[in-house]
């Protein structure tokens, strides 16, 4: 089968669509690929099983893995050409994470050659490789259906790995021009929407927005990546230890309503507190209603929190009216996502976190970055390069010793913190049980910012 005729077909199907598209990041596509449905064409899926089967045959790999749902039932095929054996990594996360992840059996230690249906930044093929890697196998070869990234060939050469692919989105435009399946109009726009997307993977589009700024400087000018959190019920024990720990500190993180004396000058003397030692204020009000609702619990009650917080936390669970409902017709404020939280067995799978940070990229205006926690630098590396760039990661569940307390929340050490690409670590009860709050906030300031430093 040539390549042309694959083509031709996939259009034929309808797994090559042509019109305007809305896809994930917002940007709206005037192609859209979809090879799902290919499977339901058996002489389609047969021939192409054999062409891929012919261009890999000659690769050093023992088993064949498809990613799951579509490129699986082509690996099959191809693995069935072969005669080499199949594995697979589930789609679903297990709910209680048991490291049966692959399906198959293998030897650790040999090679699997991955196929994928579709490449675009080749973030998924790199994370299902490392799956892989972590159950002992060796993953060297991708192989994809249709290549649509920016040259991802070399960015992945760096990271070890080698991709095939059985087409290239020029290709497509090529072949289905010269049959009179798109217009040279057609033809056109595309060009131009990939050169866009091109230009911005290069230029990589920047969503900081100027609160996020704002606390980028203070950690610069103040050299801390300190934020406290200060839960203490009564206003002498909060404004005690405030007055010890300012100067260590870049954002003060609040629970207004664990506060048994509150009063509307509470707020007034937070605010001159955070103008005379320079920080920002942030209460970690976790909303989590409807726009309406919310709406109404960040503008009125008895704490007002809109007049006084430079930001908040917000879980996008109940979508994106959430942060419609907050921010509409405000402006100087924003807001921390809730992507993935420290307590122990919190539901907040992976696809959770991912759509997330979509939701963030989307509302990048009223959203700084993300509240994030993971046992290790090297899981909470993983989280960071999903972040959209210009936002931050702030991370919670911190002290000088991992651990846990009483009810599950679970701590990891400031060195893994800014190891991960934590740009801010959260500490409560480090510093306000310690025996000496302000020798505490100096200490978890000092180690924080000395390691965030060197750039690790
Ligand atoms: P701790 O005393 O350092 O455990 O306090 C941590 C603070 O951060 C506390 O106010 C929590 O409500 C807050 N927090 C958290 O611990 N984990 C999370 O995932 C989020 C917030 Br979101």
């Amino acid at each position: 089968m040539k390549k042309e005729y694959f083509i031709l077909r996939l259009h034929d199907i309808g797994a090559i669509k042509f019109g305007e598209f809305t896809l994930k990041s917002g940007h709206k596509s005037p192609f859209y690929f979809d090879l799902r449905d290919m499977i339901s064409y058996p002489e389609l899926l047969n021939k192409l099983a054999y062409l891929i089967a012919d261009e890999i045959k000659d690769a050093d790999f023992e088993y064949i893995s498809g990613v799951p749902y579509t490129a699986l039932p082509v690996a099959t095929l191809v693995a069935d050409i072969l005669d080499k054996p199949l594995i697979f990594i589930r789609k679903e996360e297990k709910a209680y994470g048991t490291k049966n992840d692959i399906i198959g059996k293998f030897e650790p230690g040999s090679k699997c050659l991955i196929i994928d249906d579709l490449i675009t930044t080749g973030e998924s093929l790199v994370e299902t490789a490392e799956k892989f890697k972590k159950a002992g196998l060796e993953i060297t070869d991708f192989y994809v259906l249709i290549d649509r990234s920016n040259n991802i060939e070399n960015q992945l050469n760096k990271l070890g790995y080698k991709l095939r692919s059985l087409i290239k989105l020029d290709k497509i435009i090529e072949v289905l021009k010269t049959n009179n399946r798109i217009s040279g109009e057609q033809k056109k726009r595309i060009k131009e929407f990939t050169s866009e997307l091109k230009h911005e993977v290069k230029t990589g589009k920047n969503y900081e927005n100027h609160l996020t700024k704002l606390l980028k400087d203070k950690i610069k000018n103040k050299k801390s990546n300190l934020i406290l959190s200060l839960d203490v019920d009564n206003q002498k024990d909060f404004f005690q230890i405030l007055e010890k720990t300012a100067k260590h500190i870049v954002m003060l993180k609040t629970h207004v309503d664990i506060l048994n004396d509150f009063t509307p000058e509470f707020i007034v003397k937070l605010k001159e507190y955070a103008i005379k030692y320079d920080f920002m204020i942030f209460e970690d009000r976790k909303f989590a209603d409807i726009g309406n609702t919310v709406r109404k619990q960040y503008r009125e009650g008895i704490y007002k929190i809109k007049n006084w917080a430079h930001f908040v936390t917000v879980h996008a669970l109940p979508g994106e009216g959430i942060l419609q409902g907050l921010f509409d017709g405000i402006s100087n404020r924003s807001s921390f996502l809730l992507a993935k939280m420290s307590s122990k067995g919190n539901l907040m799978n992976e696809t959770y976190t991912r759509n997330v940070f979509a939701t963030g990229e989307k509302y990048a205006d009223v959203v700084s970055g993300y509240i994030c926690h993971a046992n290790t630098a090297e899981e909470l590396k993983k989280l960071k390069n999903k972040i959209p760039k210009g936002q931050l990661m702030l991370m919670p569940g911190v002290k000088l010793q991992s651990g846990k307390d009483a009810t599950g929340q679970q701590y990891t050490t400031v060195e893994e913190a800014i190891k991960g690409g934590a740009d801010c670590i959260i500490v409560g009860r480090g510093i306000i049980e310690a025996e000496n709050p302000e020798t505490a906030a100096k200490e978890y300031r000092e180690r924080a910012w000395k390691m965030y430093k060197q750039g690790v």
